[in-house]
This record gives C-alpha cells, sequence and structure tokens, in this order.
C-alpha cells in the first residue's frame, strides 16, 4: 500500500529542469551530447531532458534508446541478468559524451547491462548517468552522476515512478508491497 509521496508533478518538473542545468554546466554546454533512455520510462524522461536542453541551449540533442528486458519474479524483485532487447541509435556515438537516462537506481545490474549494450555498438567519449530516482542498494561499482532524488528505502518497499506518457500523470511514490 502506498506509504508516501516522494515527488509531486511540480518537484518532478523542477528535479528534471535541475538536473538539465548540471549537464549544461558539467559539460559546459549541450554540444555534442546525446541523451539514452533505458526502457520504458528511461525513455520519456530522456525525451523531457532533451526537450529542456533545446530550450535552455537551443541545441537538438540526439535521443537514443535501450529496451531492457528484466526477468524477474514480480515487480520489486529484480532478475540477476537484466537483458538488452531492441536498441535504436540513429546517431555516431564516437564524437559523443552519452547520458544514459532511468528512471530508478536500484542494484545498478541494468545500468551495467546498457553500458555493455551500448560499448559494443560503438566507442563515445564518455557516458554519464542520470536517474530520476537513487534508491540504494548498490550490488555493483556504479553511480549516477545527476540525481532527481536520493530516496533511503528498504528493499521489500517499491517506488513507483508514473509519468504522463505512460501513466496518464506524473508522480512519485514510495509504496509496501
Ligand atoms: P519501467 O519499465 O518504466 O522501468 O512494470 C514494470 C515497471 O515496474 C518498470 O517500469 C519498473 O520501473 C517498475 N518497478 C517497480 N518496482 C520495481 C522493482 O523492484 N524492480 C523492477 N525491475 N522494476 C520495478
Ligand atoms: P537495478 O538494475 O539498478 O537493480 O534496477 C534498475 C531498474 O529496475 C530500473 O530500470 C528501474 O526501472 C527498475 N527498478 C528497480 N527498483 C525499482 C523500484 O523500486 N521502482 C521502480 N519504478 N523501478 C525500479
Ligand atoms: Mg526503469
Amino acid at each position: 500500500q502506498l506509504k508516501a509521496s516522494i515527488l509531486t508533478s511540480e518537484e518532478l518538473r523542477r528535479a528534471l529542469t535541475r538536473i538539465a542545468h548540471e549537464i549544461l554546466e558539467r559539460n559546459k554546454g549541450a554540444e555534442g551530447l546525446a541523451l539514452v533512455g533505458v526502457h520504458t520510462r528511461g525513455i520519456p524522461l530522456a525525451a523531457r531532458l532533451a526537450a529542456k536542453l533545446r530550450e535552455l541551449e537551443g541545441v537538438d540533442v540526439p535521443l537514443g534508446r535501450l529496451d531492457i528486458t528484466l526477468y524477474r519474479d514480480d515487480l520489486s524483485e529484480i532478475a540477476r541478468q537484466p537483458v538488452i532487447r531492441e536498441t535504436q541509435l540513429d546517431f555516431d556515438m564516437q564524437p559523443r559524451r552519452i547520458i544514459l537516462v532511468d528512471d530508478v537506481l536500484y542494484t545498478g545490474r541494468t545500468v551495467r547491462a546498457a553500458l555493455d549494450a551500448l560499448l559494443d555498438l560503438g566507442r563515445p567519449q564518455s557516458i554519464q548517468l542520470a536517474v530520476l530516482v537513487d534508491r540504494g542498494h548498490r550490488e555493483l561499482p556504479i553511480r549516477a552522476d545527476y540525481v532527481g532524488k536520493n530516496l533511503p528505502t528498504a528493499r521489500t518497499e517499491l517506488v513507483k515512478v508514473k509519468l504522463e506518457e505512460t501513466d496518464g500523470v506524473d508522480a512519485v511514490e514510495l509504496w509496501e508491497r
């Protein structure tokens, strides 16, 4: 059941705006960047960041997507081996810095799989990671460069990320399964 509201739509919007500014600061602008969204909700998040970068800098940052299948028993136990199913990258990675975008960072296994998939396809200048929520419990030496919200969680809890594009509403909630 629902335990807490973590981000309202307004707070989610502000968090993404802040991340867009942090991306511009760290990379000295938007030139040479590319955004790559990870499976369902990382993809609309990457698109929103691209829109903000266009707004702030007038630069069209290319967008790509990685579709990852997570074999899992239920929604709160992720599988040991996330598998990359479908990838769409219509730009040359070699000259670019890639910003990988996901909704929730948990064990880090999904990001590890995403890095493997990207590096199989090319040799970008660098890869940075942006996530809306970091819920802790890492099992690999992976960290995010940009975090919307750091949220310490119990393993039994569940972070629900709802986005207009996929769920009709913007909200982040903490649930007990
Ligand atoms: P996503 O595809 O946008 O990432 O039905 C899958 C959705 O449920 C996923 O959305 C995923 O984020 C979400 N989800 C909620 N809790 C968990 C969890 O503990 N593990 C995984 N893998 N997904 C979860
Ligand atoms: P990881 O591979 O880091 O364990 O998990 C990251 C992936 O699983 C992300 O793509 C994320 O969508 C999903 N995930 C893991 N835990 C949660 C969670 O509590 N809530 C949501 N929404 N997604 C989660
Ligand atoms: Mg996800």
